[in-house]
């Protein structure tokens, strides 16, 4: 007998030269026990009566998603949607098809109140909180199911905002119900074939009034997610008598359209195809072809793209769950995978560089945790009327900012995370490439990173600038408070001498022009992410009770540049010649730049 069999009595001899080793993956725990910094977070701010009945009913979720969702989840990436275009007998019935897993993951949004709790308010400002706490935990094993509940909860929010007209009443109902017979789920169609980020020149579909005061729709729906839906909201343009409409965003109102009608039939839509994407390959995304459409026009004539964007705030704060949902369940994974993994001798844990890989990833995802968090509070303020004027502006300002800032940490982080399970990472039964493909969407839909540096821009012209004086004046006193702690003096002071240069630039930025103030709107953003994401993580760290992890995660996140812009703007990134220079190198040697395009 060798020396191998001898030691492993029980190998089979085929399979004694390959050895007996079996790595031990990765598990998911409780993700809301698991989570020190999110229940930390939440006993901080909720006032104790919430906390305790919160608390509990996260953890319950908490076995739920260990238990049975994460693996409706997988199911779902497993099962993609298919369209079914035709029945057996050629008629054209444009089914789509879905597993029963993402059929289930709408019982479940329903019961468990994913959209229902944040117009329920019963928990007043904090039912915000609580609501996106819930999405942050259901998000990474939600199997792509977040995506129409972002919809959902946009399509409540606009319908809300405009008052809850009379033709939406029932869908509100609907879209705001605990009852999984009831609930429904709304889609968002904006996207065109001239494109969905200048919505206001790419959208051709028409609206022609009937003698009943609804409207048929006609036009191609380029992306529609989530497909699927009961109902949606979109925009069209409204034809006169004369066969007219009007050019322009001011040419513009909103829609409200059911999918099918009470047999199933779909209401005047033919399905072209769904699209072959990247990731998030769960979802049915679909090209729409309108033909007659019924719809309602829920908003005033003309004031579609401001009534829509109310549903932005919501799927792009959305967008923000997902995104540091992602990064949290890639470190929780990593994390348990380094103690299970041995390699020189020891496991993974034990080596410094990898643990030092991590932490940098975990202080990326606490100051993107605290945007999110600060914005679900600001936002349950504004809901219940119990924000002042400042809060109102820096939930306007940070959305967009939060929303651009954690879709880039999201690729970054989770990148680095695939990286943590070396080989593995890449291998896809193991479920974690879906992880990244799926991240980056992040920064596409929702509006890319440019449209939303724009948007931030919008936001401080609409406001004249009040939006700014609100995040000097909040990050000013933060800053104040934290500095009582003296581990946190060094980095409080590297916050304030970038705000000091941040305000430095602003003073001198109308000098820049429009053109200058576009060039630079992307870095203006990262600044806002940067800075305000320390302020939150210096804030958090000086209360009396906090950890010294704490104080550590805000210490390194106050080593990064903190402001980008100022760099840029002495290196000449935004002067009159930058963006010749800038085509000159995009452009070099090519026909483009000779004069012949
Ligand atoms: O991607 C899509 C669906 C994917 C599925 C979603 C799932 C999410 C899942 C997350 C988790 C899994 S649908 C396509 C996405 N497309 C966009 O997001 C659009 C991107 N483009 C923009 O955001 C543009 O900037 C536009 C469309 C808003 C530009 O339109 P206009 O008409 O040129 O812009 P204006 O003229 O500046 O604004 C018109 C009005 C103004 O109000 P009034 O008239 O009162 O002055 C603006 O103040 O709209 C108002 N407005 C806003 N208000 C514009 N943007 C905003 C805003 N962000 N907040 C408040």
């Amino acid at each position: 007998m060798d020396a191998y069999t001898k030691q492993h009595p029980s190998a089979p001899f085929a399979r004694a030269e390959v050895g007996v080793f079996c790595q031990e993956p990765p598990r998911l725990g409780n993700p809301y026990l698991e989570d020190a910094f999110l229940q930390a977070y939440l006993k901080a701010h909720l006032p104790p009566k919430v906390f305790t009945e919160m608390s509990p009913d996260l953890e319950r979720f908490g076995v739920c998603l260990k238990n049975e969702i994460d693996l409706l989840g997988r199911e779902c990436e497993l099962n993609p949607p298919r369209l079914q275009q035709f029945d057996a007998w050629g008629r054209r019935v444009d089914q789509i098809i879905t597993c029963a897993a993402w059929k289930k993951m709408k019982e479940i949004s329903a019961k468990e109140g994913l959209i229902a709790e944040a117009y329920e308010r019963r928990y007043s400002s904090w039912s915000r909180v609580y609501q996106v706490a819930k999405l942050y935990l259901y998000g990474p094993s939600a199997g792509l199911f977040t995506c129409p509940l972002a919809m959902t909860d946009g399509a409540a929010k606009a319908i809300e905002s405009l008052g809850i007209p009379r033709p939406v009443q029932e869908a509100y109902a609907n879209l705001t119900s605990r009852d999984p017979r009831k609930f429904w789920t709304s889609g968002q169609w904006m996207t065109e074939r001239k494109g969905g980020s200048d919505v206001a020149n790419g959208t051709e579909t028409v609206a022609r009034e009937l003698p009943d005061g609804s409207y048929t729709l006609h036009g191609l729906k380029w992306f529609t997610s989530a497909t699927d839906s009961d109902i949606s909201l979109t925009l069209a343009r409204v034809m006169t008598a004369e066969g007219q409409v009007k050019q322009g965003s001011k040419g513009l109102s909103l829609f409200y359209l059911e999918t099918r009608d009470k047999e199933g039939k779909l209401n005047g839509i033919q399905i072209q195809r769904l699209k072959e994407k990247l990731g998030t390959k769960q979802v049915p995304t679909a090209e729409l072809f309108l033909d007659g459409a019924r719809a309602h026009r829920i908003s005033a004539e003309g004031r579609g793209v401001a009534s829509i964007a109310n549903m932005l705030t919501i799927t792009r704060i959305h967008n923000v769950i997902s995104a540091v949902a992602s990064m949290r369940r890639m470190i929780t994974m990593a994390r348990d995978y380094a103690t299970k993994r041995e390699a020189f001798g020891k496991p993974l844990k034990e080596h410094p560089l990898h643990i030092q890989t991590l932490a940098r990833m975990e202080v990326q995802v606490r100051g993107a945790f605290l945007l999110l968090m600060e914005i679900s509070r600001l936002l349950g303020l504004e809901e219940t009327n119990m924000a002042t004027e400042q809060e109102q502006h820096i939930l306007r300002l940070l959305t967009p900012v939060a929303k651009l800032y954690t879709g880039k940490q999201a690729i970054a982080v989770n990148s680095e995370g695939l990286e943590c399970f070396g080989g593995q990472g890449y291998m896809e039964d193991t479920g974690l490439p879906a992880v990244l493909r799926d991240s980056q969407v992040l920064t596409i839909w929702e509006g890319t990173t440019n449209i939303l540096s724009l948007d931030v821009l919008r936001s401080l012209i609409k406001s004249q600038g009040k939006v700014l004086d609100a995040f000097f004046s909040s990050a000013q006193a933060k800053l104040e408070a934290a500095f009582s702690r003296s581990e946190l003096k060094p980095s409080v002071q590297t916050a304030q001498s970038a705000l000091h240069k941040l305000g430095q630039f602003v003073q001198k930025a109308g000098s820049k022009g429009e053109a200058g103030m576009q060039l630079a709107a992307r870095d203006f953003a990262y600044t806002l992410a940067r800075i305000y994401g320390g302020v939150l993580l210096l804030e958090y760290a000086s209360r009396p009770n906090a950890s010294t992890t704490d104080v550590v995660a805000a210490q390194r996140w106050c080593h990064q540049e903190l402001c980008p812009i100022d760099r840029e703007d002495k290196v000449g990134s935004y002067n009159t010649e930058a963006p010749f220079l800038d085509l000159s190198l995009v452009y070099d040697g090519s026909p483009v730049l000779q004069g012949k395009l």
